[in-house]
């Protein structure tokens, strides 16, 4: 039976001591081992940045690309192995920055993989730098006299796309992480989890009691995962309150299957068939 240990890597952890991105390590370990997915079984694919940084931190297959690019990579690797669990990690620059063209499309596609962004609203490699969803008015080394422009809503920018799982989870609530992760891998199709991560270095604004006093879980409270327009409007509240929890479930067809048919065989272990290409690339035949 595959356990948590399995994913156990002795590799050096250079995050800062009390980061948000430890609790989201240890429950991501814990949901995988849960669903019963071997390490062998699984790829993660993260970008850069101190979240980009955590496949790093398991006995895992992983492949750590360029800064923004892990959903491409994904789902590349996703359409040539379709029985291999894909998952993306990164932070809210890697994923809403440098990479939200890719988040788009691949919520859009609903490439069949689970991806964890990891938003402490700032660049927390590079030291601390805004990010798309620094707060209006946040003091950071790039907006020092306040944040001038709204922060990106990463929720209702995905729910507009309508993968078929959209949730946010709290790196200060594991027990609700591991709900939300263990549903996203289960569930078939693009499952995006932004999960609100306290950075104890760069940002002072954004604190563990800052979140704490403000989430609350939406289903609790009732909400229908299948409500896409309840689902909007929980998805405007950010402040006094920032809901929690699972937004939005849906069944649209996946990507690779769209492309390859429902019962298609992955790429890999298909025999090539040069014949079917030689009168296209003549000289190499
Ligand atoms: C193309 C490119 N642009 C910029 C950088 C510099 N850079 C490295 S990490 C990073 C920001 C990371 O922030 P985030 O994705 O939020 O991750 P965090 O460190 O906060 O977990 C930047 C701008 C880079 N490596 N590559
Ligand atoms: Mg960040």
């Amino acid at each position: 039976m595959v356990t948590t240990n399995d994913y156990d890597s002795d590799r050096e952890n250079s995050w800062c001591p009390g980061c948000g991105n430890f609790p989201i390590l240890e429950v991501l370990k814990e949901s995988l081992a849960e669903r019963g997915i071997w390490p062998h079984e699984a790829l993660i694919v993260s970008g850069i940045g101190q979240a980009g940084k955590l496949p790093q931190y398991m006995r895992v297959n992983m492949f750590n690309v360029l800064h923004g690019r892990t959903l491409p990579v994904a789902t590349g690797a996703k359409l040539a192995n379709h029985r291999l669990v894909v998952l993306a990690v990164g932070g809210d620059g890697d994923g809403y920055a440098e990479g939200g063209n890719h988040l788009i499309h691949a919520a859009r596609r609903n490439v069949d993989l689970t991806y964890l962004v990891h938003n402490n609203q700032i660049y927390g490699l590079t030291k601390g730098q805004a990010s798309p969803t620094t707060d209006a008015g946040s003091v950071t080394t790039t907006t020092p006299r306040g944040n001038p422009t709204p922060g990106l809503n990463p929720i209702a920018l995905v729910l507009s796309l309508q993968p078929n799982f959209v949730a946010r989870g709290y790196a200060g609530n594991k027990e609700q992480l591991a709900q939300l992760i263990q549903t996203g891998l289960e569930h078939p199709g693009f499952s995006f989890i932004d999960i609100l991560q306290p950075c104890v270095t760069f940002n002072k604004v954004n604190t563990y009691s800052w979140y704490s006093e403000r989430v609350y879980d939406i289903n609790q409270a009732g909400h229908d995962p299948e409500d896409l327009s309840g689902a909007f409007s929980l998805a405007q509240e950010w402040g006094k309150r920032i809901p929690t929890g699972i937004f939005y479930k849906g069944d649209r067809p996946v990507f690779h299957e769209s492309i390859l048919g429902k019962d298609a065989r992955p790429l890999w272990e298909l025999e090539p068939e040069p014949a079917r290409i030689s009168a296209f690339f003549p000289e190499y035949f």
